[in-house]
């Protein structure tokens, strides 16, 4: 059974992953529109995973003998200025769930609530390949600067990239 603190947080982490979810889909749908069909590619796949997480907490939850709550999100940008800054918010952004999901782990430490502890796991293993993905892509992104072929080619690598899980 999980303690009222615990159902707390982890319906806080379903909107995380739910808002990562949509804008990712929002970065998708721009590069889509801006002739970058791989880096959409990549992105909507990200963006699926993300519903994916947040669809895990859901069944964790209710599991749990909890109640899940479907949140209502903020609606995510239009526009992006780059590609460069689609993937410098990506990586911010994953940092920041990074240090979401360690704050839900202490509370599971702080109230000995071992189960959801050991199920958080998953989500910190995730968290570091997700990081080391999006610091690659910005790192070879840095590489490319204003080159249109760099981008045509890094374009064409992300097609058929998989991301994490
Ligand atoms: Fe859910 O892994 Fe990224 O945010």
């Amino acid at each position: 059974m999980l303690s009222a603190k615990i159902q707390e947080v982890l319906n806080g982490q379903i909107e995380v992953e739910a808002s990562s979810s949509q804008f990712y889909l929002a970065m998708a749908s721009w590069a889509e529109a801006n002739g970058l069909n791989g880096v959409a590619n990549f992105l909507y796949a990200h963006s699926d995973e993300e519903r994916q997480h947040m669809l895990k907490l859901v069944k964790f939850i209710n599991e749990r003998g909890g109640k899940a709550v479907v949140p209502q999100l903020a609606k995510p940008p239009e526009d992006f200025e780059s590609i460069q800054t689609i993937f410098q918010s990506l990586y911010d952004h994953e940092v920041k769930v990074t240090a979401e999901i360690n704050s839900v782990v202490d509370l599971c430490l702080q109230e000995k609530d071992y189960t959801t502890h050991n199920f958080m796991q998953w989500y910190v293993a995730e968290q570091i390949e997700e990081e080391a993905l999006a610091a690659d892509l910005l790192d070879k992104l840095k590489l490319i600067g204003g080159d249109n072929g760099g981008l045509y080619l890094f374009d064409r690598d992300l097609e058929t990239m998989q991301t994490s899980e």
